[in-house]
């Protein structure tokens, strides 16, 4: 039998946020967020805990934030600082693990399985990672410990802000019976309303489902599914590698039945995309845009073009002339750029890359699959 693993999971509270309260302490205790102005269709990219307390979040247009509460002090972004914490944790992440996975700009999964220090605990070590975020970058941190990445990533949630939490071996069952789907990675919005149509409410709830159902409803999902609700993840934690790409995609509770529908869809995607784009901790060159579809009898098409920069516009006429290909419903969309060389060292997400050889060489507007 291969022994448990000890895995945490860091991720540190309203974390552009908190640079800014840390270096202005007059806004730790006001409504405050990092974002767009409303005047140019700006966003909220995250708020102190403050301002969660009016429904601001991150992705909330910032126009909607102001009219939720006029008093909110809104600042415009400072991404050298914030990369520069990120790398600050980083450091100290990796003083207690060679295997560190940073997830996002203020995330990241430890393996501290072989791990002596702190008298071989993980609970240890992560309270005195948390410690040493206070002192030495001026921010709090919260992390979960689990014996995989999906409970260690919950348990971190599970206190936050400035919390600690560890659901120890033998205990995975029990915490996890009860856990509302919406914890499960992978389960948004449509998923989870579909789920409750179903009665399908907590994780016990689908592990109580016999995966035959499970896959009448959720296809391809439903092994995954099924094998988390049972507390089981076995993804290792993988150190940082050069990512060469980046997409999203969403498959459809509903076949979208025609190109219209799929545009409609397109301008979703791509703020996706854009958030996504928005987590990677070190400077990135787009070189390509591409688009995947994939339609009701499972065929897909690939399409690129060489671009500079996210366009919307370049997306939609690349799926105009994808979904022209084969006239069919179209069950899921994609969209991704493809990052140059040397710029784009970043963590290794757990996101699904689209094969380059399934992709044309050819420099303009190409199909993969003719
Ligand atoms: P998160 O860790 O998701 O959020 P957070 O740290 O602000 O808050 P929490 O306490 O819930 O962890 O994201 C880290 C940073 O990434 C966040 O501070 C700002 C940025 N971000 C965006 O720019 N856009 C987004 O949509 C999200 C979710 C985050
Ligand atoms: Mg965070």
């Amino acid at each position: 039998m291969t022994p448990l693993k000890k895995i945490i999971h860091c991720d540190a509270d309203c974390f552009f946020a908190a640079i800014e309260m840390r270096d202005d302490p007059s806004l730790a205790n006001v409504p405050m967020a990092v974002g767009g102005r409303p005047g140019s269709r700006g966003v909220i990219s995250t708020c102190n805990y403050e301002a969660r307390r009016y429904g601001i979040h991150s992705a909330m247009a910032s126009g909607q934030a102001m009219k939720l509460c006029p008093n909110l002090i809104l600042l415009p972004h400072n991404m050298d600082k914030y990369k520069l914490a990120s790398q600050q944790l980083k450091q100290i992440f990796l003083d207690y693990s060679d295997c560190v996975e940073m997830f996002s700009i203020d995330e990241a999964y430890l393996d501290v399985t072989d791990s002596q220090l702190c008298q071989g605990s993980a609970t240890l070590i992560a309270r005195e990672i948390r410690q040493r975020v206070k002192e030495e970058i001026g921010i709090t941190l919260s992390a979960g410990v689990a014996t995989n990445k999906f409970l260690a990533k919950i348990a971190s949630e599970w206190r936050k802000p400035d919390g600690l939490y560890t659901i120890r071996p033998g205990q995975e069952l029990g915490f996890i019976a009860s856990l509302p789907v919406k914890y499960i990675q992978g389960v948004g919005k449509v998923t989870q309303s579909k789920m409750e149509r179903l009665g399908l409410y907590t994780c016990g709830d689908i592990r109580h489902t016999p995966t035959a159902t499970l896959i009448e409803h959720f296809g391809s999902f439903a092994p995954r599914l099924k094998q988390l609700s049972e507390g089981i993840d076995d993804r290792p934690v993988k150190p940082n590698r050069i990512r060469k790409s980046l997409s999203v995609e969403h498959t459809f509770s509903q076949d979208l039945p025609t190109l219209r529908a799929c545009l409609d869809e397109a301008g979703w995607t791509f703020e996706k995309l854009e958030a996504r784009l928005a987590q990677l901790t070190k400077p990135y060159r787009i070189s390509k845009l591409q688009v995947k579809v994939k339609f009701d009898d499972f065929s897909q098409t690939t399409m690129e073009t060489g671009a500079r920069a996210l366009n919307l516009d370049i997306y939609k006429l690349l799926i105009s002339q994808a979904v022209s290909r084969h006239k069919r419903p179209v069950r899921l969309l994609g969209m991704g750029v493809q990052l140059g060389p040397n710029q784009c060292e970043t963590m290794a997400e757990q996101l699904e890359l689209f094969s380059t050889a399934e992709l044309s060489a050819t420099p303009m507007v190409s199909s993969a699959f003719k």
